[in-house]
């Protein structure tokens, strides 16, 4: 029993050390590189503009909304787009474990973050961008990179 204990507690905290939380200008640099800065028209500013009101950066973040979860650096929804084993009737439309949207690389992560925005919602798909990012002056999240 103590071992199980003891086992589930590494687990974990390797679980931990493969999260990472991004600065603007690492992102910045990212998303230039995989096309999503502008993609579907929006600029990098709008995407770490996301990232930061729905993780703080944080690959790490997970955020249960009941029926469904929350996963990684852009909160990725286990109803729709990935699967985390637990939510019924989750459409998987990226074909992804939502564990791999909670590590350190966010390659993939990016990959569903353009497959989201392809949807008729476009961004506004992720209500933190709705309520933080549209319309306002986004040039706080990219000054200096
Ligand atoms: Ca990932």
């Amino acid at each position: 029993m103590k071992l199980t204990v003891f086992v589930g507690l590494l687990i974990g905290l390797i679980g931990l050390a493969q999260g990472k939380v991004y600065s603007k200008c690492e992102l910045f640099r990212i998303f230039k590189q995989t096309g999503l800065a502008g993609y579907h028209g929006y600029s990098a500013a709008d995407w770490i503009c996301l990232a930061r009101y729905e993780s703080n950066y944080n690959t790490a973040a997970v955020n249960d909304n009941g029926p469904s979860s929350d996963y990684g650096i852009f909160q990725i929804n286990s109803k729709w787009w990935c699967n985390d084993g637990k939510t019924s009737g989750s459409k998987n439309a990226c074909r992804i474990s939502c564990q791999s949207l909670l590590n350190d690389k966010i390659y993939d992560d990016i990959e569903c973050a353009k497959r989201v925005v392809r949807d008729p919602d476009g961004i506004s798909a992720w209500v933190a961008w709705r309520n933080h990012c549209k319309g306002k002056d986004l040039s706080q999240f990219t000054a200096g990179c």
